[in-house]
């Protein structure tokens, strides 16, 4: 029965009429813009979009601005309306304060598609909201990458003691996300770890050091921080280290950077959430050209993460999660 019905499915995609787009313009140019350049993660989201552009044809650049800012990214923004490409990706640095901005583009007549951080809900197309014209979010699932950063934590700690979250500033959708799902986690599941309050370090790892100088200060007995982005994790780390405390203090990277591989291996961080920032950026450059040509979207598109750590970091499997600089 099911091989006539896919016989039949065949048949119809065979004799399915020519799309009246086959045949048009197929040199596209795309921008990624993404929330800052210098970034291992966005280079490695570039590397992916560059090689769905390559497999499609088509061109895509890259134009950032150099701090992960709203008040930078606009200009930037303007800059590449400007230039009308047939799409624009990009990673908006405020979930509210890119709407107006981007709405620009989309009165253009640009399609949008937000990778990585969204703008609004995230939800778009769905009537509500006033930054619902995006077609498609391709993210992380950053509740989920919070709750299994808070999983991996609450092991290595043996369920108890206290932790901060360091962490950019409010209103990014992404690192909002993982310190929601964390906090979900361990309020949830692990009663006896206390989160004391999250500690903002505007995307500065050297602040995100300090800051643990001046947590463990006031808290002689902090067990553990969660370094909700790649900065945040690599000032954990480097704080952590600089007070001799690697042995009595956790510490769960989100990211993975080389120098947040040599921490696992070092001990000084105990696991990373890598997240698959390369496939964001090929599934990114593959929506928008879908919709170019005519296809419809699913208007979210989850990637996945990989957890690294002491065990497997080695592994050949592990190798293709790090990030590219
Ligand atoms: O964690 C990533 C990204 O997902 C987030 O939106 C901003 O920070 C990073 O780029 C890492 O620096």
């Amino acid at each position: 029965k099911s091989a006539a019905l896919a016989a039949a499915l065949l048949g119809a995609v065979a004799s399915a009429p020519v799309h009246a787009q086959d045949g048009a313009k197929k040199d596209f140019k795309i921008t990624l813009v993404p929330g800052l350049t210098t970034d291992a993660f966005y280079i490695t989201m570039n590397r992916g979009a560059q090689a769905a552009a390559k497999a499609l044809g088509i061109t895509v650049d890259f134009q950032g601005a150099e701090e992960f800012d709203p008040v930078l990214q606009t200009p930037v923004l303007d800059a590449v309306i400007a230039r009308g490409p047939d799409a624009i990706l990009i990673a908006p640095t405020d979930a509210t304060q890119m709407i107006e901005p981007l709405r620009r583009a989309n009165e253009a007549g640009i399609p949008v598609v937000t990778v990585d951080t969204f703008i609004d809900d995230g939800k778009y197309q769905d009537g509500s909201g006033d930054g619902d014209f995006p077609v498609s979010s391709i993210s992380s699932d950053n509740v989920l990458g919070g709750r299994m950063a808070a999983r991996a934590m609450a092991e290595d700690m043996g369920g108890k003691g206290k932790v901060y979250i360091s962490n950019v500033r409010p209103g990014i959708s992404t690192t909002d996300q993982r310190e929601e799902g964390f906090k979900a986690e361990m309020t949830g599941k692990f009663p006896d770890i206390e989160v004391l309050d999250t500690q903002y370090n505007e995307n500065d790892a050297s602040l995100a050091a300090s800051q643990f100088q001046a947590v463990l200060a006031r808290n002689p007995d902090i067990a553990g921080v969660f370094g909700a982005n790649l900065f945040s994790a690599i000032g954990a780390g480097n704080g952590v280290a600089g007070a001799n405390k690697s042995e009595d203090v956790t510490v769960i990277a989100f990211d993975a950077p080389p120098s947040i591989v040599d921490n696992i291996k070092s001990g000084v961080v105990d696991a990373a959430i890598a997240q698959h920032p390369a496939e964001i950026g090929y599934y990114g450059v593959m929506t928008a050209y879908a919709v170019l040509t005519g296809q419809s979207v699913p208007t979210t598109i989850g990637t996945g993460f990989t957890v690294i750590d002491a065990d497997n970091v080695d592994d050949e499997a592990i190798a293709k999660f790090i990030y590219s600089e």
